[in-house]
C-alpha cells in the first residue's frame, strides 16, 4: 500500500523519538508521539463514517492536534480544508456549502455559532481546542494509534484551500498530493533544510505559507518546529536562540526591527530567514541586514501554485526581487494572450510546473479562465523578468489588497458595504500601512439625504466579514472619481489617500 503524501511526510517518522514539535510551554513532542496522535485521529475520522475523498473543513486554533488532523486526513485520503480562524459564521457557511464538507471541526468557542451551518448542509460538527480538549479529541482518545494507511497516488486530491475571487465568491483551489510533495521537496533542497533544523514557526497553519511551506518542509527534512500560536515578538525573541530558521510575512520583519533586542547576537544560531506572501520592502531587507548580518531570502508563491520563485540560498539575494523560477517551475512574463514579452517589460506572470494546482473545486469555467490548456497558470501579478531570470513583482493585475499577508478582495467588501441602508456605492482600496504593508480603506457615497457614519458602516459589515477584511479607515464622500467610461478611478483614490496611515 502506498500513500505518497503520508508516507513521505509523516509515515517514515513512525516510532522515532526525535523532536518534532517544541510547544510554547517548552514541552517537546516526538515524531513518534505525534504520529500516534495522528493515527488516533485517523481512526476517529473513519469512525464518524467519513469516506476517502470526503472534505473535512477545519476552523481551529493552531496546536499539535490541529496538525495531527492534517496528518490524519493525509493518511485516510480525506481532503483537508483549513479555514482562517477569523472567518465569521457567514463566511464559513459558504465554504461548507460549496465544498460539500462531510465534517466541520470547530473551536469549542465557535461551536454554537457554527452548529446551524453544519446542520444546514448535513455536515457533522465536532470540536477541537488548542489544549487537547473538544469532542473530536475525546473520540480520538479512545482509539488505537494504529491505522491501515489508505492507498493514494500523486494525482489524488490532498487539500482544498479557498482563495477569494476578484469577482463573485471564493474559489476552492484543489491541491493534489503531487503538488504538495513536489514543491516541498524542491524547497527543502533549495533552502537546505535538514534534520538538524529547528524552524521558528509563528505563522497560521490554515494558509499555504505556514502549512505547506513551513510544516511540509520541516516534515520532509525530519527537523523540529518551535510551534508558536501566533506572531508575538517577545516569544520570537525568547525562542530565536534555539532556532535555525524562520519564515514570515513582511510584518514579522518590520515588527522585529522595531524591537531594540534584534541584533547579531540574538540571531547567531539562525541560518535562514525567509519572507513571502506579500512584498518585502527593499528597505526592510537592508535594515535587517544592517542589524543582524542576515540577508532575508524573499520568495514568491500563491495558494494555487505553492512556491514559484525564490532568491538563492548561496548567491545574490536581491532586495526588491523574488528571485528566479524554482527548479521544475517555468515562469514567463506575458501579454494578455499569453505571448511571452521581451525581458524587462512589464506583463502578467504565468507559471507552470508540478506545483500548479488541479483547478478550482466545481468551477470549470473559472479554472479555464486562469489555467491555460498548456498548463500555464495566469497569476494575475504584474512582473518584470531580467536577463538573468530574476523576477520583480511590480504590482497586481487583479484588484486585491494584501494586509499582513491576508488577501482582501475589494469587491467582497464593497458588496457588503453597498448592501447597507443609506449607501449608494463604495470603493475599497489598499493603502500603504507601516505594520501590515497595506490595509483596506473604504470610500463611501451615501444615498441622497442619508446620514452615514464610519462606525455604523463598520457595525453593519461586522457580522458578515472577518475583521481583517474590514476597512481600517472609512471616508464618506459625495461622489467617486470616474473616467469617461464611467469606471471608478481607483488609482486616483489610492494616490489621494496614500498617506492615510503614515
Ligand atoms: C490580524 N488583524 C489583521 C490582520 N491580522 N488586520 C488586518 N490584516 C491582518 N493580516 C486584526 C485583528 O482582527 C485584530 O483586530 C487586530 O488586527 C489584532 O489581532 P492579532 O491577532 O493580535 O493580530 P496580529 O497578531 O497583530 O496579526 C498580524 C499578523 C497576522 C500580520 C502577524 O495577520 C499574520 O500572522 N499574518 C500571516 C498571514 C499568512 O500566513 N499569510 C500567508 C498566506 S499564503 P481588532 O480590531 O479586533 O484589534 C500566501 C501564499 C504565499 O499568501 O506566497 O505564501
Ligand atoms: P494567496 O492567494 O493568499 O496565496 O496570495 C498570493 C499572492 O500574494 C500572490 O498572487 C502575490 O500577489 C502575493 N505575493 C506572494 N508572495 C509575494 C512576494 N514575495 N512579493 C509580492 N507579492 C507576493
Amino acid at each position: 500500500m502506498t500513500n505518497p503524501l503520508y508516507d513521505r511526510l509523516f509515515g517514515r517518522h513512525a516510532g522515532r523519538d526525535t523532536t518534532f514539535l517544541i510547544l510554547p510551554d517548552g514541552t517537546r513532542m516526538t515524531h513518534g508521539a505525534f504520529l500516534d496522535r495522528a493515527g488516533r485521529f485517523a481512526n476517529a475520522l473513519f469512525g464518524l463514517g467519513l469516506k476517502t475523498g470526503d472534505r473535512v473543513a477545519v476552523q481551529i486554533d493552531k496546536s499539535a492536534d490541529a496538525l495531527a488532523v492534517y496528518a490524519a486526513c493525509a493518511r485516510t485520503g480525506l481532503v483537508f480544508l483549513p479555514l482562517n480562524t477569523a472567518y465569521t459564521a457567514a463566511e464559513v457557511d459558504y465554504f461548507v456549502s460549496n465544498s460539500g464538507a462531510g465534517l466541520l471541526i470547530a473551536a469549542p468557542s465557535k461551536a454554537e455559532a457554527l452548529r446551524s451551518v453544519a446542520n444546514r448542509y448535513h455536515a457533522r460538527l465536532e470540536t477541537l481546542d488548542d489544549a487537547g480538549g473538544g469532542s473530536l479529541s475525546a473520540i480520538a482518545a479512545g482509539q488505537s494509534p494504529d491505522f491501515d494507511t489508505v492507498d493514494r497516488d500523486l494525482n489524488d486530491l490532498a487539500a482544498i484551500l479557498y482563495t477569494s475571487g476578484t469577482t463573485g465568491r471564493s474559489k476552492g483551489a484543489m491541491l493534489s498530493q503531487g503538488n504538495l510533495i513536489s514543491n516541498a521537496e524542491v524547497l527543502r533542497d533549495h533552502w537546505r533544510f535538514t534534520a538538524d533544523d529547528v524552524l521558528l514557526h509563528a505563522l497560521p497553519i490554515f494558509h499555504t505559507h505556514g502549512l505547506f511551506v513551513g510544516t511540509n518542509i520541516s516534515l520532509l527534512a525530519g527537523g523540529a518546529m518551535i510551534f508558536l500560536p501566533k506572531l508575538d515578538v517577545d516569544a520570537l525573541i525568547k525562542w530565536m536562540p534555539q532556532a535555525t530558521a524562520m519564515m514570515g510575512v513582511p510584518t514579522f520583519y518590520t515588527r522585529l526591527l522595531d524591537d531594540p533586542r534584534l541584533d547579531h547576537a540574538l540571531t547567531a544560531t539562525m541560518r535562514l530567514f525567509v519572507s513571502g506572501s506579500a512584498p518585502l520592502l527593499a528597505d526592510t531587507h537592508r535594515q535587517f541586514f544592517d542589524r543582524t548580518g542576515h540577508r532575508i531570502l524573499e520568495r514568491y508563491g500563491m495558494t494555487e501554485t505553492n512556491m514559484n520563485t525564490s532568491n538563492p540560498y548561496d548567491g545574490d539575494r536581491r532586495p526588491g526581487t523574488v528571485g528566479t523560477a524554482l527548479p521544475g517551475v517555468e515562469a514567463k512574463v506575458c501579454g494578455p494572450d499569453g505571448t511571452e514579452l521581451p525581458r524587462g517589460e512589464v506583463g502578467i506572470l504565468e507559471v507552470r510546473g508540478r506545483n500548479v494546482f488541479k483547478g478550482y473545486w466545481q468551477m470549470p469555467e473559472k479554472t479555464r479562465e486562469e489555467l491555460r490548456e498548456d498548463g500555464f497558470f495566469i497569476t494575475g501579478d504584474l512582473a518584470t523578468m531580467g536577463e538573468d531570470g530574476y523576477v520583480t513583482i511590480v504590482g497586481r493585475g487583479k484588484d486585491l489588497v494584501i494586509s499582513g499577508g491576508y488577501n482582501v478582495y475589494p469587491k467582497e467588501v464593497e458588496e457588503a458595504i453597498d448592501a447597507l441602508p443609506g449607501v449608494l456605492e463604495s470603493a475599497v482600496i489598499g493603502v500603504p500601512h507601516p505594520d501590515l504593508g497595506e490595509a483596506p480603506m473604504a470610500v463611501v457615497v451615501p444615498q441622497k439625504g442619508a446620514h452615514l457614519s464610519a462606525d455604523a458602516i463598520l457595525a453593519g459589515i461586522a457580522p458578515s466579514l472577518a475583521r481583517f477584511k474590514q476597512p481600517r479607515r472609512i471616508e464618506i464622500v459625495e461622489a467617486l472619481p470616474r473616467n469617461t467610461m464611467g469606471k471608478v478611478q481607483k488609482a486616483q483614490l489610492r494616490a489621494q489617500y496614500k498617506d492615510s496611515f503614515q
